[in-house]
């Protein structure tokens, strides 16, 4: 048996940035044409005037200020409402594995290794850009990585569903070291139409370097244990898929294939299915609220964090206990916990601990224990 560490963990971050003001002028733009090319429906009873968004509203739910996207021309442009994202060719990197390649760069670059030292790519995230070939593979070949890669889909909880799979081969032999990539383009599948929830996502991708602690070269991260757990639900739901062009309807563009969810029970079911998680996964580890020196928790909404590092931590956490990043980022799906953990971890000292925890639809919920070696 062997001990798997993350010795690097790199960030790509889209150029474009949406603040809530900018979103909140090209959506009630967007309303105000809706009902006005529909104010005869809407006078008949038939159609329901669409409501305004309001900045005020999105931060004191949320706790967002913008959101980083690959494109903003056209989410923000009110005749398009969605980003607008050029088709490209096959014999080109696709943009999935082209944002997954800038944060392995960086994570590997932490690490102090080359494509030269891994032996398997997961590429984990809660879309994918098409079905075959496994954008893993294609960001396998793009780096010139021997052995294998796949992808994997758990939704919010991606991150650290792979970094399980991950640590389980590495801890088994059967592979030395592997990249857990996640690249999310959430703003290709959000509703931007849809006042609950326009305002929730953004893009981003992050990578992280798990391999062998007798192979790293600097300081890293034990992983000392990991816990996935799933429990179905339809609160959070996008009907996309390859059966799409098979539907009677004829629709293509119905509102479930996008980003549904019901708000409201998502944040009541989840936040004691992720606080009894985190609880009883500490408990198993012998790990006591003491010794717990940071959480890195997934970055949907800050009150709902706020409650669990409370629930945690049995206290308000102290400033930079559990750094948030959704203020900046949004949501970013599986990538949020881990945004916090590249950004937020340099600082700890040799024998302390931290916890790493992701949740979102399925339900899943994904725990990682580490523990700072050097
Ligand atoms: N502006 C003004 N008013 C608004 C707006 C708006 N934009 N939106 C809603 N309102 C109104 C509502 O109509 C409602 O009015 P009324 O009281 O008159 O009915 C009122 O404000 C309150 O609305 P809500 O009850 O919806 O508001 P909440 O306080 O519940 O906040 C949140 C909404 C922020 C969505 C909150 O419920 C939340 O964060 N819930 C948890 C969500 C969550 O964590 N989801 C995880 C999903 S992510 C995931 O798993 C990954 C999926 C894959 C990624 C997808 C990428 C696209």
């Amino acid at each position: 048996m062997y001990t798997p560490a993350i010795t690097g963990t790199g960030v790509f971050t889209p150029d474009q940035v949406i603040t809530n003001a900018e979103l909140v002028t090209a959506f009630n733009a967007y309303v105000d044409l809706f009902n006005a090319q529909n104010a005869a429906a809407i006078d008949a009873g038939q159609i329901t005037p669409k409501a305004h968004s309001s900045e005020e509203f999105i931060f004191k739910a949320s706790g967002i200020e913008q959101r980083y996207v690959i494109d903003k021309t056209g989410v923000l442009d009110p005749q398009v409402m969605h980003p607008l994202l050029r088709q490209r060719e096959d014999d080109e990197p696709s943009l999935m594995a082209e944002m997954a390649l800038d944060a392995a760069q960086k994570a590997l670059a932490k690490a102090g290794k080359t494509a030269a030292d891994v032996d398997a790519v997961i590429c984990a995230a809660s879309n994918l850009e098409r079905a075959y070939p496994a954008v893993a593979i294609e960001i396998q070949n793009l780096l010139n990585i021997n052995g294998f890669a796949f992808d994997m889909n758990v939704a919010c909880s991606s991150a650290t569903f792979g970094i399980q799979a991950a640590a389980d081969m590495i801890r088994s032999g059967s592979i030395r070291s592997a990249l857990v990539v996640n690249p999310e383009i959430c703003s290709a599948h959000l509703e931007w139409r849809d006042r609950d929830c326009h305002f929730i996502f953004g893009d981003v991708a992050t990578a992280t370097f798990i391999e062998r602690s007798e192979d790293a070269t600097g300081s890293y991260f034990e992983i000392k244990s990991t816990r996935c757990a799933t429990e179905f639900s339809n609160n959070i739901r996008n009907n996309n898929g390859f059966l799409r062009r098979s539907r009677p309807d004829g629709v293509k563009d119905r509102r479930d294939m996008q980003f549904m969810q019901n708000g409201r029970k998502v944040f009541k079911e989840v936040l004691p299915l992720v606080a009894d998680h985190i609880a009883a996964h500490m408990d198993d580890n012998n790990v006591e609220t003491t010794d717990l020196k940071r959480l890195w928790l997934h970055q949907a909404n800050k009150s709902m964090n706020d409650f669990i590092g409370r629930k945690v931590l049995g206290r308000p956490p102290e400033p930079g206990e559990q750094p948030n990043i959704l203020q900046d980022y949004a949501n970013t799906s599986s990538a949020g916990s881990i945004i916090a953990f590249a950004k937020y971890s340099d600082d700890l000292k040799d024998g302390e601990t931290g916890l790493i925890c992701s949740f979102g639809a399925g339900y899943s919920v994904g725990s990682v224990i580490v523990e700072r070696r050097g």
